[in-house]
């Protein structure tokens, strides 16, 4: 059976659920908050990881509702947690194309409570491809709203730099394919180090991905990222094991 056709019923039936993974604040020496991370339990294939869903939900048109959805969720979830820690969320081009999108943002904010300076949007490059004028303005636009947005797998698109002066960014996640080769090969190390340098320069918060062993640790730290994240410090958890999670990083 396609996995379009069980995607779509998916969605009818309410089968996804949220991931959360911790992101740590290196100076503070606590979480700061959670990312978001999308999981499909397909009653037959088991837990679909969302780079095989995703790309079909942006084709078939379910991307909107399924974000939509994701935000409603994860605003919820947050809402229930300490007030200083934020929460993370994943929003794909189509998404912020949407005209609607600002009201969706608002609508969840609105909904759960929470406060928006503890909502953070996840946008990759490609949001960013071509250069609109209208992406811009909505990113602006949100920006006005209270809420943070961090520019994600930063160094794996094409022209990254010219990003940084079409938006303001608040965030910069190094993408981990850097941050696992930091401690191995030069090149990474140095890329690292250029990252987090131009972040402090631009008064941009640097968060390292893919943290996963405590050499990486001591490298990204020893650059000045501020923020780490990654199996080191916990893998992606359901919601029942946020609680614990929050108390083993303490
Ligand atoms: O959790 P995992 O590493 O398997 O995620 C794989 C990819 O899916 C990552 O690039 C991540 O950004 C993306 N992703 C996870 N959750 C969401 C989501 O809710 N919305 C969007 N658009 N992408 C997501
Ligand atoms: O593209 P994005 O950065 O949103 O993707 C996040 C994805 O990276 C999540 O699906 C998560 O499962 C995965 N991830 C998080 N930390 C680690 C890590 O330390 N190692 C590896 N291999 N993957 C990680
Ligand atoms: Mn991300
Ligand atoms: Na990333």
């Amino acid at each position: 059976r396609a996995l379009e056709l069980d995607l779509r019923e998916a969605m009818d039936k309410d089968e996804f659920t949220l991931f959360y993974q911790p992101i740590y604040d290196l100076r503070m020496d606590r979480i700061s908050g959670f990312e978001a991370l999308l999981r499909w339990p397909h009653p037959k294939r088991g837990l679909v990881p969302p780079d095989q869903f995703i790309p079909i939900a942006e084709d078939i048109g379910l991307i909107t509702p399924l974000g939509e959805w994701v935000l409603n969720r994860a605003c919820e979830q947050a809402a229930g947690w300490p007030s200083e820690l934020k929460i993370a969320v994943n929003v794909s081009a189509t998404q912020i194309r949407d005209p609607r999108f600002a009201e969706v943002i608002a609508n969840a904010l609105d909904a759960s409570t929470l406060a928006p300076h503890r909502l953070e949007l996840e946008i990759t490059e490609s949001v960013l491809l071509g250069n609109s004028a209208e992406t811009v303005a909505t990113l602006h636009k949100l920006k006005a709203q209270g809420l943070s947005i961090a520019l994600d797998d930063f160094g794996t698109g094409y022209s990254s730099l010219s990003y940084l002066r079409s938006f303001p960014f608040d965030k910069l996640k190094i993408d981990q394919s850097f941050v696992r080769d930091a401690t191995a090969t030069n090149g990474s190390k140095l890329i690292v180090r250029a990252i987090t340098s131009l972040g402090r320069s631009l008064g941009i918060t640097i968060t390292a991905e893919g943290v996963e062993t405590i050499e990486q640790l001591d490298q990204i730290r020893a650059e000045g990222c501020n923020e780490a994240q990654g199996f080191l410090f916990s893998r992606p958890v359901p919601a029942t094991e946020i609680a614990s999670t929050i108390l083993n990083l303490r």
